[in-house]
């Protein structure tokens, strides 16, 4: 059962010990609204694909890296199975150095993470509350704002949309918003970082006060096709990720980041059926996603 909000954080809303955060507002009914949008059965991926030693990623993160453990080479030096042959790998990637979503583990501010439970909570073992595995399988509706041809054409490498941007973009799309949907964000960064017009040092974003508004039209979970959701770096001197404390840690709202949004962009729909399932990772703090869009 919910309590009554808070205007200032939803801690509480879902119980005392939730650890799942806006998830909650992803109820049956949003799900069945979600496949409502299905018109055409068209499936498509929005992640970056995984190449090893390629970005993007933020700068101090590691990239992907691939090892082969069984492969052709064996056979050719004489190693025998009976009637076939086999390859293995191995990937070691960061939980969030690809297309990904934070758990709500992944930030604190003053010792606290989401629902009040403390960052001492997290240690180099794991989350012991609010790890990724508390997610499960993500079904709702999105709704996809564009913002990529504005930020091309201001030439401002951290390119800010604010709340007037935000809530005039989704107002534009005519959907009526309703608990538990998706924001998407196509900020245009992976977009220009592909073709060698963008760093991993700045980028266009969400400026901090978006974060307000999101959690009142009752988004679960906001994604975009950047570094970090938003604007980066921060432009709060001494505050680096005033969006994450907000939305992740006040709210309970998930981040998905680096999302690849070139393809469904070019769709023309600005809602569709977003279905997104996080590795089961106990205690983990983030997992690599391949989040697919139904149309
Ligand atoms: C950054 O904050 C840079 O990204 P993430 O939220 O994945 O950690």
């Amino acid at each position: 059962m919910e309590k009554e909000s808070d205007p200032s954080n939803n801690w509480g809303r879902w119980g005392d010990d939730d650890e799942r955060g806006a998830l909650n507002l992803i109820t049956a009914d949003a799900v069945l609204r979600a496949v409502s949008t299905v018109r055409t059965g068209t499936a498509l991926t929005l992640a970056v694909p995984l190449r090893a030693g390629e970005g993007p990623i933020f700068e101090g993160r590691a990239p992907l890296q691939h090892f082969m453990t069984r492969h052709g080479g064996d056979y050719a030096a004489g190693l025998k199975e009976k009637g076939f042959g086999f390859a293995d790998d191995y990937v070691l990637v960061a939980t969030h150095g690809t297309t990904h979503i934070d758990a709500l583990a992944h930030v604190w501010r003053e010792g606290a993470m989401w629902n009040g439970h403390s960052s001492n909570l997290v240690t180099s073992i794991g989350a012991r509350k609010c790890g990724i595995e508390n997610v499960g399988a993500i079904v709702t509706r999105a709704v996809l704002v564009d913002f990529a041809d504005q930020y091309e054409a201001s030439g401002d490498p951290r390119h800010a949309i604010d709340v007037d941007d935000l809530s005039a973009a989704v107002a534009a799309t005519g959907i009526d918003v309703m608990p538990g949907d998706a924001l998407l964000v196509r900020t245009g960064w992976v977009r220009a970082w592909r073709s060698q017009r963008a760093q991993v040092t700045a980028w266009p974003g969400l400026a901090p006060n978006c974060a307000e508004w999101i959690n009142e039209a009752g988004f679960a979970l906001v994604g975009a096709d950047n570094i970090a959701v938003e604007l980066g770096p921060s432009p709060r001197e001494n505050d680096a990720a005033p969006l994450h404390a907000r939305l992740v840690r006040d709210f309970g709202i998930y981040l998905v980041e680096l999302l690849d949004l070139e393809a469904i962009a070019a769709q023309g729909r600005s809602s569709f059926l977003l279905s997104i399932a996080p590795m089961p990772l106990v205690g983990g703090v983030g997992s690599p996603v391949n989040p697919i869009a139904v149309l």
